[in-house]
């Protein structure tokens, strides 16, 4: 008797199985079936990520040559470093969507994918280090912890190691602010200077509000959001109101304030066409950022070109050394 191999689920079949993962809240690996519109928008959010992340070593990185003491200095280049390790995490965990790191860096450097948009402002002084581990890294941090419960595998495992290093990140910022804003008069402003000037990008970072969001509700169905931009813009408040009263700085908003019917703070809200304009690529820096990843990229052709050379040696040693033995 002669069994018959079970016929290759159908489209519908895999729609289905997909679809009751999802309802389980399990995980989605790289070889399950996925429909085209969920790959599509992992692909566009893991790719904007990781852009972020490699050009978020910028604005601080016009710092490392200046911090203001070699423990400054050493922290700011682990951080940095760090920014560029999130950012290979994340390209490999786009390739197992079916891309590759080549073609997403040409999307980011042809202007064809985004990066968060946030890092097209100036870090002015000393003081915007601190503002950015504050702010930017306690707005990312907001945003990917639910990120870690993200129903794409690879994704969600990726974003646990990069909330941990998040945490420090955040940490030094606020210890840098801290000290800026118990120091001298002169750096007690530079630090205020620097929150009026973050606050309100670190704001938009987590996207236009909820009724002009186009992907939110799509993916919170498949579990790739957990929460709306609005909600974890106000936990991200809520969050840093207190901390700015333990600073002793003020936060560059006069609608914050204690709601009690709501549990929440209210607050003010962004400048939404500043918001569309630095989407649109005209914001203070949005050139220099892209201009000079470019030509990083360029630069570092050889790194490339000779890493590969090697592995080419390598290999053929290894070839060589098969022929010999066999
Ligand atoms: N900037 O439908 P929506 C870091 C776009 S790196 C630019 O709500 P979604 C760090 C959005 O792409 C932190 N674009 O979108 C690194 C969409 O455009 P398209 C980076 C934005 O995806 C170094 C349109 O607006 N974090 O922490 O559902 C040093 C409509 O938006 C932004 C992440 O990438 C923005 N801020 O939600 C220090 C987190 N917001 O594609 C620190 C992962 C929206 O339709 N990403 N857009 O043309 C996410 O969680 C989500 O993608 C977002 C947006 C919440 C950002």
């Amino acid at each position: 008797m002669t069994t018959e191999a079970p016929a290759a689920p159908g489209v519908h079949d895999a729609q289905q199985r997909f679809d009751a993962m999802i309802a389980a809240d399990e995980r989605i690996e790289p070889r399950d079936w996925m429909p085209d519109g969920y790959r599509r928008t992992l692909i566009r959010q893991i790719a904007q990520h990781a852009h972020s992340e490699i050009i978020g070593m910028q604005p601080e990185g016009n710092w490392i040559t200046r911090a203001p003491s070699l423990k400054r200095k050493a922290v700011l280049i682990a951080k940095v470093q760090d920014e560029a390790g999130h950012g290979l995490y994340l390209y490999s965990a786009a390739e197992t969507l079916g891309v590759s790191r080549e073609e997403l860096l040409d999307l980011l450097h042809e202007g064809r994918q985004r990066y968060s948009s946030i890092f097209n402002y100036p870090t002015l002084t000393w003081a915007d280090v601190g503002a950015i581990g504050w702010l930017v890294d306690g707005a990312a941090i907001t945003n990917q912890v639910p990120l870690c419960r993200c129903s794409y595998g690879p994704y969600a495992r990726a974003m646990v190691r990069i909330c941990k290093e998040e945490s420090f990140h955040q940490r030094q910022g606020f210890d840098a602010l801290y000290v800026l804003a118990r120091g001298a008069e002169a750096q007690r402003r530079m630090a205020q200077d620097a929150v009026d000037r973050w606050y309100w990008p670190s704001l938009m970072m987590f996207g236009p509000p909820d009724t002009e969001s186009a992907h939110s509700e799509q993916s919170m169905a498949w579990n790739i959001k957990r929460f709306s931009n609005d909600e974890l813009r106000q936990r991200f408040v809520d969050i840093i109101v207190p901390q700015a009263e333990a600073l002793g700085l003020t936060l560059p908003d006069p609608d914050i304030a204690w709601n009690a019917e709501r549990g929440h703070y209210d607050f003010g809200t962004p400048d939404w066409d500043e918001f569309k304009q630095v989407l649109k690529g005209s914001g203070p820096c949005n050139r220099q950022r892209l201009e000079h990843r470019r030509k990083a990229h360029a630069d570092g052709a050889w790194v490339r070109e000779a890493a590969q050379a090697h592995a080419a040696k390598q290999a053929a040693r290894r070839a060589a050394g098969d022929r010999e033995a066999a």
